[in-house]
């Protein structure tokens, strides 16, 4: 007899439930920070990576399991054909062309929709009551691209959005407040990119609303000029990949934090880039980030935030923009 049968007597074959199961596609800098984050946050202990190359996927694969004794006995795979990802409760895509210096996130569209109709339909297959979660640029037309190439609903074709620009947005009121970046709440959205709107109207600490404060917040004529924190915003990706060629850390943890909402059902409010038409005035059938609440369904409801004349104006700018780009496109 085997050693394994001297040592054991089997009661039942493991079954896995696969109630957690996540799947990342895409191995480069920003699906490994996701699929660190969502390991080492003990958001899934099922996680499969996907990519179209061979050696640095089973390499990452590798190198993640000989780490598995540290986070809690996760079980790590990866392959290049999508039947491993059989069953995933969800997938994050991060597969696809990055920005290079001084590109900006609507360059990539029509490369990384090409990479989308090899992937999309892949996962769907073996996953048709998955969630999907899109983290490729330019996240929000891709988000799109995805909801239409998938068939799903759209409660379930969730874009990472503004949850990264609104958590870089309250590290920097934190910097300058002195306050802990959690407790500094305050929503950037619409566009993940170039065009996304922060809603100073609603900026708050502990409920004291700062524009109570000083009136003129975010606008050209505040002396202080906070409006400075949102140009920030905007610039952080492009300053972090002039300094280091591409962003990682941080949107691997918002991606893991959004999972954690999802799989673990918890209603959190997150803005995450979701089916916007007939919000705030909206046409066309984009997808921008407003506050959502996440739960195993994905989207549930969306939070009606009153926002001012100004910042409704923004969010139906960009979303023209967004409906000029996707219009062009080719599936
Ligand atoms: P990267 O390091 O070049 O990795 C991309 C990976 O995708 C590589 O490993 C490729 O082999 C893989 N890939 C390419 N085509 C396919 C395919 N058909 N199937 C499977 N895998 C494929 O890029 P990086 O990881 O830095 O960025 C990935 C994407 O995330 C880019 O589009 C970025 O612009 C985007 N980001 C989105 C952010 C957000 O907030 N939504 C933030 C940062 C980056």
């Amino acid at each position: 007899a085997l050693l394994k049968n001297k040592l054991l007597n089997t009661v039942i074959e493991p079954v896995s439930t696969g109630r957690n199961k996540v799947t990342v596609v895409g191995v480069g800098q920003v699906g490994m920070a996701c699929a660190f984050s969502i390991l080492s946050d003990n958001v899934s202990s099922d996680l499969v990576l996907v990519d179209v190359m061979a050696d640095k996927l089973r390499g990452e694969m590798l190198d993640l399991q000989h780490g598995s004794a540290f986070l809690k006995n996760a079980k790590i795979n990866a392959s290049t054909d999508y039947s491993a990802t059989a069953n995933s409760s969800l997938c994050v895509v991060t597969a696809g062309a990055r920005q290079r210096e001084g590109e900006s996130r609507l360059d990539l569209v029509q490369r990384n929709t090409d990479i989308f109709k090899g992937i999309i339909p892949q996962l769907i297959k073996y996953s048709p009551d998955t969630i999907l979660l899109i983290v490729s640029n330019p996240v929000d037309i891709l988000t799109y691209v995805a909801w239409k190439l998938s068939g799903l609903p759209k409660n379930r074709v969730i874009g990472s959005g503004t949850n990264l620009d609104s958590a870089r947005f309250r590290f920097l009121l934190s910097q300058r407040l002195n306050i802990a970046p959690t407790s500094c709440h305050g929503w950037i959205i619409g566009e993940h990119g170039d065009t996304s709107v922060p809603v100073w109207s609603g900026v708050n600490v502990a409920g004291v609303r700062l524009r109570d404060l000083n009136e003129d917040i975010g606008t050209d004529k505040d002396t202080e000029n906070w409006g400075e924190l949102h140009k920030q915003v905007v610039d952080s990706a492009y300053e972090v990949i002039k300094l280091k060629g591409y962003t990682s850390w941080a949107i691997g943890l918002s991606i893991a934090n959004l999972a954690s909402a999802i799989l673990r059902n918890s209603n959190q409010v997150h803005a995450v880039s979701t089916m916007v038409t007939g919000y705030h005035g909206i046409k066309n059938d984009v997808f921008l980030s407003l506050p959502c609440t996440l739960g195993e369904g994905g989207v549930s409801s969306i939070v009606k935030q009153k926002l001012t004349e100004g910042e409704t104006a923004l969010l139906q700018k960009s979303a023209d923009m967004m409906h000029e780009v996707q219009k062009d496109l080719k599936f």
